[in-house]
């Protein structure tokens, strides 16, 4: 079991703190002030290591590495950012690093149209709210940045945010078929540093799974991440399964992609999704009532195929007044683990068909 954290003087919540969640062995961590496609230094891994070492935690587990838009629009600039993405894997090795998350979504990380939205039970969550997502970028980002209240998405950092206009011109050529290749190229280079150094590329889906603003999405169903799986055949070559974006599209299940893929899921992002009718969805609690991913059917399809890989909770409401980062306060994931390890334990105690 591991536990998203920011870093040092980046994150609201401590390491002392996050010692006291029973069951936390490791810290998903990354350098979260590293541009897209710079090395990250073995001075400045070991700073972050000192710190998690101290707490008795390891740092197997990095999300993100995250990947320079000209790999993802595949400009002849790519190769020497895939040199230095080779040049930190080796880094990463030298203090055990086993997992790197990332993703290859053009432009922005996972989007949502209210960061804070109130729930029924005096808790705020992150809520997609279909008719927000406007078809102007632009206007879109005026709007999340109205509505962030200081915190930011990843990858709608208002620097970015300035040069938004000539992103979405480069990734004009990009089809999705090109942005498959571009993506098959990136890891072809990568797979044999990633066999030298023992570390697995770990590929987190697309949030929401459909494309947003006429830009390409991959990874979005057990149909594309079989695909994915194939292209390049490689047991380094692995997936972040996340029950949330996937889930985000009603028609997912996602534990019969768990169990289809399970061999190849290097580290799984739990959490749960409520639907709307009108294609709205909500944030919810781990609890499997609480919405509609499968909470229960996605453990107990790892627990059947012998999951051995990592695990985290994924976003978790803001509840008891904490001021957070959207998605990654304290109380709401601590309960989730408290959730997810009640599920397994029972699993793991008694035979339950
Ligand atoms: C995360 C993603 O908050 C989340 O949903 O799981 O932002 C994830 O860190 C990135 O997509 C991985 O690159
Ligand atoms: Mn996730």
């Amino acid at each position: 079991m591991t536990f998203r954290w920011y870093g040092e003087g980046n994150d609201t919540i401590t390491l002392d703190q996050i010692r006291q969640i029973p069951g936390v062995e490791g810290i998903v961590w990354a350098l979260h002030k590293k541009m897209p496609g710079e090395v990250w230094e073995v001075n400045e891994i070991q700073e972050v290591a000192d710190q998690l070492h101290a707490h008795g935690f390891n740092m197997d587990v990095v999300e993100s590495v995250n990947v320079h838009d000209d790999i993802k629009i595949g400009l002849p600039t790519r190769d020497r950012y895939i040199e230095n993405y080779k040049q930190t894997l080796r880094n990463l090795a030298k203090f055990g690093v086993k997992v790197v998350c990332y993703n290859f979504m053009p432009v922005f990380d996972w989007t949502r149209t209210d960061l804070f939205h109130p729930l029924p039970d005096g808790s705020t969550a992150l809520y997609y709210e279909k008719d927000r997502i406007i078809d102007d970028p632009m206007e879109m980002a005026d709007y999340i940045l109205k509505k962030c209240e200081g915190f930011t998405m990843p990858g709608w950092e208002p620097e970015r945010m300035e040069h938004l206009k000539e992103l979405f011109e480069a990734y004009k050529p990009v089809t999705k078929e090109k942005l498959w290749e571009n993506l098959k190229y990136f890891l072809e280079q990568l797979m044999p540093v990633c066999r030298e150094t023992d570390i697995k590329m770990a590929i987190h889906q697309d949030d929401p799974p459909w494309d947003i603003f006429g830009l390409p999405r991959l990874l979005v169903d057990e149909e594309s991440v079989g695909r994915f799986l194939k292209m390049v055949d490689d047991p380094y070559n692995c997936l972040t399964l996340c029950s949330g974006s996937l889930s985000s599209n009603p028609k997912n299940n996602v534990a019969a992609i768990v169990r289809k893929y399970c061999d190849r899921i290097a580290f799984a992002h739990v959490r749960n999704v409520k639907h709307f009718p009108n294609g709205d969805f909500s944030e919810a609690s781990h609890r499997d009532c609480d919405g509609d991913t499968g909470v229960l059917e996605i453990m107990k399809a790892y627990h059947d195929c012998g999951f051995k890989g990592y695990i985290r909770p994924d976003h978790g409401r803001h509840i008891w007044g904490e001021k957070c980062r959207p998605g990654y306060g304290l109380y709401d994931r601590a309960l989730g683990i408290m959730y997810l390890l009640g599920i397994w334990d029972t699993l793991e105690k008694y035979d339950v068909e």
